[in-house]
């Protein structure tokens, strides 16, 4: 039974379509710097954003019909939803979908039966699964929702809450594993303090680095060989989140050892909470080897807070593609993490929202490809730091220098080191030249 009957599938028309249920930009097959789209971006339906929230702010109720025709809260529902989002998928022709555990199924009082729903849950969507192309790319488990994780789940100060954490972890794992999902993901939502007043830091990061180890044994004995991944944050729900952003969490990892098993889901509408900008953390993660994902999405300038707008800025989404394709692209993929404006409330709007994003995306790939063809850029760069190519440069480099011998070089220098423009504006006006330069070949 049909619960979009009157959307089909999406097909690509290219970008003077007018056609809104169509992709301008997103051409599956089209190849680009030697690999197809739909492998360059490996896109994914956030199961929580597109299923389940329905418009619920601080504000106001629901207004948008995400019952699929039953009554929510019941596991018919929770059918229903998995029906909705593999015909949602097959329509756009996305290849993932991400999901937290409660996202799935409804939350029961006695974890036991909550865990019985997800076995009963997840052989539903592995028969779905079959005969389409449609896999998991991450699984999690909410650990922020409910209740008694008010003070966090690794970094609770209840020895009973973090057991349950554990025993939501290791279901997770279970059902990530069962539908054979590429990764697994830590979002500390609730991972940090109010104040400073009545928290023990170094205590509870102890222990949220005791669970993902515990994670991790867990995870590699059950047989899921995929990425674990911190998605960092900066604040809310908490005040200060401990995965404050790439920088911080990756060093997080190394203190405690877990950097082998952990990568970065990096998304966007975070990092610019935490000030940067989105290719920041790229950039920081992909340096360090740990650009493993994104949450697609973005934020608002005016807006504080995590709006988790589907992707319409080409700027940002090319320079996150820019940083995709010098990383050799992603082990993981695209979530889209983003929710449509609660007035946007229709079926209709749902898939407007993953065109939108898919073709910025598409868009995005087309013009990173472009810029670095192009080469003026790359050369820049590379131009910038040639004073480096000399004998002195190549010494430094190699850690086969000291201060007394750069302090005598200096000393013959005089006043002359000046180190060259920056060149922003004009880097910036390439930038906007091959942008617009249109994307027909
Ligand atoms: C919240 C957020 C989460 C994670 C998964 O800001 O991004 O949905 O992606 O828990
Ligand atoms: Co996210």
């Amino acid at each position: 039974m049909s619960i979009f009957k009157e959307i089909g599938p999406i097909p690509y028309e290219g970008p003077a379509s007018v056609n809104p249920l169509a992709f301008k930009y997103y051409d599956k097959d089209r190849v680009i710097l030697g690999k197809k789209m739909s492998e360059h971006l490996p896109f994914a339906m956030a199961w929580w954003h597109n299923l389940c929230a329905a418009g619920t702010d601080m504000f106001g109720r629901d207004t948008a019909d995400k019952s699929f025709g039953t009554e929510k809260g019941t596991m018919e529902h929770a059918k229903a939803k998995v029906d909705a989002g593999f015909e949602f998928m097959e329509k756009l022709g996305i290849q993932y979908f991400c999901f937290h555990d409660v996202d799935l199924v409804p939350e029961a009082d006695d974890i036991k039966e909550t865990n019985r729903r997800l076995d009963e849950i997840s052989d539903y969507i592995l028969e779905k699964m079959q005969g389409t192309n449609i896999k998991c790319l991450w699984g999690t488990a909410n650990m922020f929702s409910n209740p008694r994780f008010m003070n966090g789940a690794g970094s609770t100060n209840s020895v009973d809450v973090y057991a349950f954490a554990a025993a939501q972890i290791k279901k997770a794992l279970d059902i990530t594993v069962k539908l054979g999902g590429r990764g697994y993901v830590f979002w500390g939502g609730r991972e940090g303090y109010e104040t400073l007043l009545n928290t023990d830091v170094k205590f509870e990061q102890e222990n949220i680095a005791s669970l993902m180890h515990m994670a991790v044994d867990y995870g590699r004995s059950i047989g899921f060989t995929g990425d674990f991944y911190i998605e960092p944050k900066p604040k809310e729900p908490m005040k200060h989140q401990y995965d404050f952003d790439a920088a911080t969490a990756i060093g997080f990892l190394r203190q405690y050892g877990l950097d082998k098993d952990f990568k970065m889901n990096i998304e966007a509408n975070h990092a610019t909470l935490a000030g940067h900008t989105f290719q920041h953390d790229l950039r920081i993660s992909a340096i360090n080897g740990m650009l493993g994902s994104i949450d697609a999405n973005q934020g608002d300038t005016l807006l504080g807070w995590d709006t988790d707008e589907f992707p319409f800025d080409v700027y940002e989404a090319t320079k996150c593609m820019y940083e995709v394709l010098k990383n050799g692209g992603l082990t993981g993929g695209f979530n889209f993490d983003s929710k449509n404006r609660r007035p946007s409330y229709t079926a209709k709007d749902m898939f407007y929202a993953y065109i939108l994003g898919m073709d910025t995306f598409a868009l995005g790939l087309i013009k990173a490809a472009e810029i670095i063809e192009d080469g003026r850029i790359d050369a820049f760069v590379k131009e910038r730091y040639s004073s480096w190519n000399g004998e002195l440069g190549q010494k430094i480099r190699a850690h086969q220098t000291t201060l007394e011998e750069l302090s005598a070089y200096a000393e013959n220098l005089g006043n002359a080191a000046l180190p060259g423009s920056g060149r922003q504006e004009y880097l910036e006006a390439v930038f906007n030249n091959i942008l617009f330069l249109g994307t027909e070949k």
